[in-house]
């Protein structure tokens, strides 16, 4: 019974942790690649934080009122009778925000805003017969509710992972459609993330929004990948939704690399598969070989730029495609230091990854929470390696059942996203997560539905340290236990050790015999600020922390690669300093107006040789 009990308490949990009430096709697997109506631009907002066009003056939702009317998502007009009804609102006369964008970048008042907003899009789509409909959210942070023509498709938490309903049926055969979102970002304790974080809540629909077309039955999710540890076989699946997916042929075809091969799908529409391909050019980052990669089911034909690497572990080695390699990376936010706001699309992921490049970097992490799918592509591309997380980040709730669903459902979106993506090679848990049993058995649960759900990438967190007064560092997370790398923040020379020069005298004590990556190191700088290595918050005390930290880390004999924090300054309002942060923080190798600070150069020299010793 206790067992019974616990399934009813997750499967509510899940009912309203989920995306939505109603039953849900899995993600559309490369979305943004369908037939697809971009609903990107100008969205009319009403800012609303008492939420008068959610609730009547009883505090009743009006979505859940008998007529489901009466919210703004009705988005009425004033009728032309003699005594028109009293509306007290107007999305058509209201002012617009630019989407994808955050709301606290576009107006000067909204900068600190927490709460609701209403947005609301008209657009013109003549459904056509026998096609399918999905409305698709690349993110919306944090919590959503979303209408279509004013009638509720479902509501969503989490502020950074797709959000997607079917719509067929529900769009007007007249072809005017509007769209409602009703985005709040305030934050709450059981929330993934928490109330407490070191970066800004930006609100809003920040990623690209759009309407994909699909017929009947179509491909809904595919995995095109190596199998695991095997440079010659290519495994996958290809899945079908729709009353047509059982015993159906799809075809795979990789021209380039002579491969087409016709599979058949099941009774639950998925044909998997394994097949040799033995004259693959491997992905990496010195060679970011893309195969054109199409699955073609009747009269629908899904394409993809895939690469093919493998990455394993080996001792303290990580092998990306056999090979011995060390990571050259940089820690990055989803943020465009110059707006300064959430990345608002291909041009400003374009940049910040150049800067990643000048820097000397083959890797990323992309911290601390699932990025755009447009950035891992360009990752694909450009030939840089990637660190994916999720916001488990500091203290989570971790004994509320909720929390847990909502966190995982985050994870397994992400995977769901990324699967294809060469240039992910690690799929990351959580951050400076703190001891203790409810906490472990969390993590652990996350760790297993990662490997459950890609067994070919390597799992990790960035996990805590702690001092004796030896000066010795120690990294025994009970943690890294199950994880493939020993992954951890380490703050010497700014937040403890004292001085840049002061930190070469600590040694390292570190559990497991896996590879190390120090997934974050650096202290603050204000770019144009001058003083010498000992004058904190100047450019030469952060390059002389570096300096001092390579040499220390340097004495690691596992470390095989880093994410120093961070590429740029980023906003972040525990950063008060008026004169040095201004609600900043400074870690950036890069300032807010894009000035490389002078650890910039340090770090890039370091990875120069680096990769003379490896590439
Ligand atoms: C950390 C966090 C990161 C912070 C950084 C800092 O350990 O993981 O999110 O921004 O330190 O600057 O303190």
């Amino acid at each position: 019974p206790l067992k019974m009990l616990l399934v009813l308490v997750l499967g509510i949990a899940g009912f309203f942790t989920g995306s939505s009430a109603q039953a849900q096709t899995s993600l559309i697997q490369n979305a943004p690649a369908r037939r697809v109506l971009s609903l990107n631009g100008s969205w009319n907002y009403i800012i609303d934080p008492y939420e008068n066009g959610f609730y009547d003056y009883r505090r009743e939702a009006f979505d859940k009122s008998a007529s489901g009317k009466g919210g703004y998502y009705d988005n009425q007009k004033p009728s032309t009778a003699q005594e028109p009804e009293l509306i007290e609102y107007d999305f058509d006369h209201s002012v617009a925000l630019q989407i994808p964008g955050d709301w606290n970048s576009q107006d000067p008042k909204l900068l600190y805003y927490e709460g609701t907003i209403w947005l609301k899009k008209s657009f013109k789509i003549t459904p056509t017969a026998g096609k399918r409909y999905f409305l698709y959210f690349g993110a919306i942070n944090y919590e959503s509710h979303i209408y279509l023509n004013g009638k509720k498709l479902g509501m969503h938490q989490g502020g950074f992972t797709p959000i997607q309903y079917e719509v067929t049926g529900k769009l007007n055969s007249s072809g005017e459609n509007f769209v409602v979102v009703k985005a709040d970002n305030t934050r709450h304790l059981d929330a993934v993330p928490t109330i407490n974080t070191d970066w800004w809540n930006y609100g809003g629909i920040t990623r690209d929004v759009f309407i994909a077309e699909a017929p009947e039955t179509f491909i809904v999710d595919y995995k095109v990948q190596l199998a695991k540890d095997n440079m010659s076989q290519l495994a996958g699946y290809v899945q079908l939704d729709g009353a047509g997916k059982s015993g159906q042929a799809v075809t795979l075809n990789i021209a380039e690399a002579g491969i087409k091969q016709t599979l058949k799908t099941d009774g639950e529409g998925r044909a998997t598969f394994s097949l040799p391909a033995k004259k693959l050019k491997l992905w990496s980052p010195l060679s970011p070989k893309l195969y054109a990669v199409s699955l073609t089911n009747g009269t629908e034909t899904v394409q993809d730029k895939i690469g093919f690497r493998t990455i394993q572990t080996r001792g303290q080695d990580i092998l990306l495609n056999g090979k011995s390699t060390f990571l050259r990376g940089i820690s990055i936010h989803d943020e465009n230091p110059l707006i300064p706001g959430r990345a608002r699309g291909e041009g400003d992921l374009r940049m910040l990854l150049t800067w990643a490049k000048e820097l000397g970097c083959n890797y990323v992490r992309l911290a601390h929470y699932p990025h755009n799918e447009t950035m891992l592509k360009l990752a694909d591309e450009m030939g840089l390696l990637v660190w994916a997380e999720v916001p488990v980040y500091w203290t989570i709730a971790w004994q509320n059942p909720a929390t847990y669903q909502n966190a995982e459902t985050q994870l397994s979106d992400l995977i769901s996203m990324g699967k294809n993506r060469a240039s992910i090679v690690v799929w990351s848990v959580g951050n400076e997560t703190p001891l203790g049993a409810p906490r472990l058995t969390f993590m652990t649960n996350l760790v297993k539905k990662a490997r459950a759900l890609d067994d070919t990438r390597l799992i990790a967190a960035a996990l805590e340290l702690h001092r004796t007064p030896d000066n010795v560092i120690h990294v025994d997370d009970p943690l890294g236990e199950s994880l493939d790398l020993t992954s951890f923040n380490e703050y010497a020379g700014w937040y403890w050790g004292g001085k840049p020069g002061e930190i070469t005298k600590y040694t390292f004590d570190i559990k497991y015999n896996k590879p190390v990556m120090i997934s974050e190191f650096g202290g603050d700088a204000l770019a144009g600020y001058h003083g010498d290595a000992d004058t904190r918050w100047s450019e030469e005390y952060q390059e002389a922390l570096y300096v001092n930290q390579l040499k220390m880390l340097s004495t690691i004999k596992g470390l095989r690669g880093m994410t120093p924090w961070i590429l740029a300054d980023f906003r972040a309002t525990r950063r008060q300093h008026p004169v040095y942060q201004n609600g900043f923080n400074r870690k950036g190798l890069i300032s807010s107006t894009g000035v490389k600070k002078k650890a910039f150069f340090t770090l890039q020299e370091y990875y120069r040789q680096q990769a003379a010793k490896y590439d």
